[in-house]
């Protein structure tokens, strides 16, 4: 199957200069189109960011703002930034967009660089609860440069115990309030956290890495306009370029552009910058809406089939793109199960469950979304048909059985092509 007309004449111009990275986007453009992305993070942009990505304005570099910039030649540039941060505060009802930072782990430095000082108390989700790495971890600049305080969620419904949350801010008065998480597939309760910040003074930060493409699709309820500061990546169910953006109220602004650039960042990515804008156009459309309501469809779908295959959804299920699966029933660990999936040619994540008695390298779930997926057009029949082929491949270390799996896989991703030519 030749893929050259996807990447068009400059693909050919690649082989001939550089075989070896050549073979590389193309081997990958395969496993995209043939292995199944339920990596709840991932998705597929569209042609258009790719374009972007690709262009000439990976040359420029724009250090500033539009129209304050350190470097001549950025009047072309500033046009793609000032289109991204207007659809930004558009698509999202935000009085300030910074489109700049180059990841969600960026624009989370940029967020404490603007609000707090090092040895000030935060108050963040606990990593082992569904937290992120920069949200306290002691592998993590947050956790090494900050008093993090962790909550989590109850034993007994695995849902974020907000009279915990409240408690703990009461008694450790923390300058900011992190809400957010890679790893929770409800909903969280903004109005609840909105009043639990201001009755201790606290900044109200979200982390809406993972759910802002439903927030824009518009899905689920907003924390925009709860939150002093809302950080996310672009690439998720969001569906750009990888990148980071910022939102704040309008009294944050310069405190936010300042922690961004020159605090923690040199020169923007400004073909990212304008991939960001081309996502942003492509989620005000009808389609986008549509779709994000069908991820959370083909998540539920996915979730409540593999609880038909005798695995647990933790949380009693998802509001969701994504699912955290307790898979003890089986027998099997999450390494185990992620590395039997893989040969099968399905591609997830294993994931701690609360409350986890395995060791984060080993864990007792997986994480599985439905971002992915579902833009290739897969619906609820495909879930669970996909929730099948979870359920075998990890019941066996049979290396022929794994094969077979894996060529299932491959016939129904022939069915919901991706960047054919
Ligand atoms: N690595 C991302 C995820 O998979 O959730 C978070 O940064």
């Amino acid at each position: 199957m030749s893929q050259t007309p996807f990447y068009g004449p400059d693909f050919e111009l690649l082989s001939q200069q550089d075989p070896d990275i050549a073979k590389v986007l193309l081997s990958e453009l395969k496993r995209q189109q043939t292995t199944l992305q339920l990596i709840a993070s991932e998705n597929f942009t569209s042609r258009a960011v790719l374009a972007a990505l690709g262009s000439t304005l990976s040359n420029k570099y724009a250090e500033g703002y539009p129209g304050k910039r350190y470097y001549g030649g950025c009047e072309e540039v500033d046009v793609a930034e000032v289109i991204a941060i207007d659809r930004a505060k558009s698509l999202f009802g935000a009085e300030h967009a910074n489109v700049q930072p180059h990841s969600g782990a960026s624009a989370n430095v940029a967020v404490y660089a603007a609000f707090t000082k090092p040895g000030d108390t935060v108050l963040a989700m606990s990593l082992p609860h569904g937290g992120h790495l920069t949200h306290g971890s002691k592998v993590n600049f947050s956790g090494k440069w900050f008093n993090i305080v962790s909550y989590g969620v109850r034993q007994e419904d695995e849902l974020i115990d907000y009279d915990e949350l409240r408690d703990l801010a009461i008694k450790n008065k923390p300058k900011m309030i992190c809400s957010g998480a890679t790893a929770y597939p409800s909903l969280i309760d903004f109005k609840k956290v909105r009043e639990i910040c201001d009755e201790v003074g606290a900044i109200m930060w979200v982390d809406a890495a993972h759910f802002i493409g439903l927030v824009a699709g518009k899905a689920i309820p907003s924390p925009v306009p709860y939150a002093d500061v809302v950080s996310f990546t672009t690439h998720k169910v969001l569906r750009g370029p990888r990148g980071g953006m910022i939102l704040s109220k309008a009294e944050h602004a310069q405190a936010i552009d300042k922690a961004v650039f020159p605090g923690m960042q040199g020169g923007p990515i400004m073909s990212a910058v304008a991939g960001k804008a081309i996502a942003l156009k492509e989620c005000a459309e009808p389609a986008y809406q549509r779709y994000a309501k069908d991820v959370i469809a083909n998540c539920k779908v996915l979730a409540k089939s593999l609880e038909d295959e005798g695995m647990r959804a933790v949380s009693g299920g998802t509001e969701t793109h994504l699912a955290l699966i307790d898979i003890r029933n089986t027998k099997v660990n999450g390494k185990v199960a992620d590395e039997r999936c893989g040969l099968a040619g399905i591609v997830l994540n294993k994931n701690a469950i609360p409350f986890d008695p395995e060791s984060p390298a080993v864990t007792s779930g997986i994480r599985v979304g439905s971002p992915a997926t579902t833009t290739q057009g897969m619906g609820p029949n495909e879930m669970k048909s996909i929730a099948s082929l979870i359920a075998r491949a990890i019941a066996t270390d049979d290396q022929k059985k794994l094969s077979a799996i894996r060529g299932e896989v491959q016939a129904l991703t022939a069915r919901f092509p991706i960047y054919s030519a």
